[in-house]
């Protein structure tokens, strides 16, 4: 599925505003065909989720299902085109239905879904969308869910939280990214995976897959010019797929530095006419893990920045622009070169944005706090349909440096993961990711109760360690934290022999609250904390970069630990900094 883009062949109605909305708790509104009429006077923005906008109707921690209404007009100049709506993300699941009819049903959240809807509409007219979102999780769902039941029955009621979840970021529902309606040609491109590599000191490669749909005798024309020179490669079709090979001279490669983007042309050509045309922004640059370290284009590179979140007051997960831009000032105004999107896929204009800033993305699937004892056939399917579609998705953009397929696995700290049922996921879950791209390095972030033993590390080709002494362990004790942080460093380093990446370590903190000792919740003392971790990470030779958490604070489910946020942000949820974020744009430098 491709990014929606504007052109001669291809077009693109944005169905962002306003939408009828209605929630529906007991779920009866298919029975009673809302489909068909959604009778309501509520209106919902998207993107957005619901709980904070509809927050005064009762819809804060509202976990179940709601309905989304709009009439959008179809032009008649549509008309020679299939007809297609695509729905950036919904979380988590969405069924779709077209003037009263169904369409399909999506169960991903967190990344795009599209269904053909030309047989669904008439041109000329207005039509109607209408999407029933629904945001309850289970065993099988990526992420898993969990109940108020399953919190009593395992013994752990005073770590329940309201929604009940097993992550400890607000499980916002809604429609979050845009929805569109794509007219492209009944002939199209529709799919394109690109490699680059780097062949010499101004040569590069670009190496583009191309699939089409809906013509079997047609030849794909790729170029990419340089300012001075065309490059280009024309191949016929065979079984729907062409392929381009071109090597660029006197090329520029991406990097952080210079996050120099191409444009690829893609021309689908029958009879020597252009039917259909795409043009995709390539970065020509090669990620490699060697030894003890990363490199991008064969030079070093240390990581520093952050673990994030899609998180904002009013909008929730909603994709919101400016916040984008804001939030990567900030980066560059750290010195900060990258970050992971935990947990779970962020927008494609994230990406996008990523790519021409420079900036590195450790891509997450969102399997964040698997718990193994709980997980079937059925979960490990949609563990590995997640990734396919997230390194479709995301393949060709040069800022994604590394996939991570999970979060903190066993967080719980179950016994049977050890007793090869974790081994037995993680090998599974490991060699299908590898299968569908082996150009990057896999992750999977591993925490302190799943410890030393955790399979991710045997399969991981860089070690990436949560950790939290000095805060959950060894509370306000940053010196002996320090000494525990270091020796167990050194304990994975030598049983794995593989890099080190930190991915999280930080502490809460109360923007205001200041003290000349050690006292969690200070300003001082997140300063602090964070000095120390840089200080023990830097000072082992095997240790690749430090991303803190968080970036910024954000919206949790209710629990005593959290006063309705995660306070770990070096940023307040509304961006402004805590002290910590002068500290750490001074050792970023
Ligand atoms: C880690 C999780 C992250 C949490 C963080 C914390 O990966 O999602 O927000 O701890 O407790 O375990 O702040």
């Amino acid at each position: 599925m491709l990014y929606p883009v504007h052109n001669n062949f291809r077009s693109i109605l944005d169905l962002s505003g306003f939408w009828k909305f209605k929630a529906d708790p007991l779920k009866i509104g298919e029975k009673k065909k809302w489909y068909k009429v959604l009778k309501t006077k509520t209106e919902i923005a998207v993107p957005g989720s619901w709980n904070e906008q509809l927050a005064e109707e009762g819809l804060s921690d509202f976990i179940g299902t709601a309905w989304y209404s709009k009439k959008c007009f179809i032009p008649k100049d549509f008309q020679s085109k299939k007809i297609w709506l695509r729905v950036g993300s919904a979380d988590y699941y969405s069924k779709v239905w077209v003037n009263g009819k169904f369409v399909g049903e999506n169960h991903f959240g967190f990344l795009p879904y599209e269904f053909e809807i030309t047989e669904f509409i008439s041109f000329g007219v207005e039509s109607e969308i209408t999407i029933l979102v629904n945001n309850e999780l289970d065993n099988e769902t990526v992420p898993q869910g969990i109940t108020s039941a399953q919190f009593l029955e395992e013994n752990r009621l005073r770590e329940e939280t309201n929604p009940p979840s097993r992550f400890d970021f607000y499980p916002f529902g809604g429609i979050h990214r845009p929805v569109q309606i794509i007219a492209t040609p009944h002939q199209y491109i529709s799919k394109i995976k690109v490699d680059t590599g780097i062949l010499g000191v101004k040569k590069g490669r670009v190496k583009a897959e191309i699939e089409v749909t809906g013509v079997q005798d047609a030849k794909v024309a790729v170029s990419i010019g340089n300012g001075k020179q065309l490059f280009s490669d024309q191949t016929r079709l065979a079984n729907n797929r062409a392929r381009g090979n071109l090597i660029i001279s006197d090329c520029k490669f991406w990097s952080p530095q210079e996050p120099f983007l191409y444009e690829l042309q893609i021309h689908l050509i029958s009879d020597n006419k252009i039917i259909d045309e795409y043009v995709l922004p390539v970065g020509v640059r090669e990620v490699k893990v060697r030894g003890n370290k990363l490199y991008i284009n064969n030079k070093s590179i240390y990581l520093k920045g952050f673990g994030k979140h899609e998180d904002f007051s009013t909008i929730g997960k909603g994709l919101f622009l400016p916040l984008i831009v804001k939030d990567f000032e900030l980066m560059k105004w750290l010195n900060a070169n990258s970050f992971r999107t935990s947990h779970y896929p962020y927008s494609e204009e994230m990406m996008y944005y990523a790519d021409r800033k420079g900036i590195l993305v450790i891509d997450e699937v969102p399997a964040v706090s698997l718990d193994t004892r709980y997980a079937n056939n059925k979960s490990i399917r949609n563990h590995k349909e997640y990734i396919r579609r997230l390194i479709e998705r995301d393949y060709n953009h040069p800022s994604v440096i590394m996939w991570s397929a999970g979060n903190e696995p066993n967080l719980v700290g179950a016994e049977e993961y050890y007793d090869g049922t974790g081994k037995k996921y993680w090998k599974e879950i490991f060699s299908y990711a590898r299968s569908l791209d082996s150009s990057r390095p896999i992750t999977v972030p591993n925490c302190s109760r799943a410890g030393i033993n955790d399979p991710v590390f045997e399969f991981s080709d860089v070690l990436s360690l949560n950790r939290y002494y000095g805060w959950y362990e060894y509370p306000g004790k940053l010196k002996y934290a320090a000494e525990i942080l270091s020796k167990e460093m050194d304990a994975i380093y030598k049983k794995y022999k593989k890099p080190i990446l930190f991915t999280e370590f930080g502490a809460d903190t109360l923007p205001g609250s200041h003290s000349t000792s050690d006292q969690m919740f200070t300003e001082e003392y997140q300063a602090s904390l964070i000095e120390m971790y840089i200080k023990v990470i830097r000072s082992k030779t095997y240790t690749i970069g430090e991303q803190l958490w968080n970036f910024a604070d954000f919206k949790t489910p209710q629990h005593f630990r959290r006063v309705v946020q995660n306070l770990k942000g070096i940023f307040t949820r509304e961006r402004s900094p805590k002290l910590a974020a002068f500290k750490v744009k001074e050792i970023w430098k």
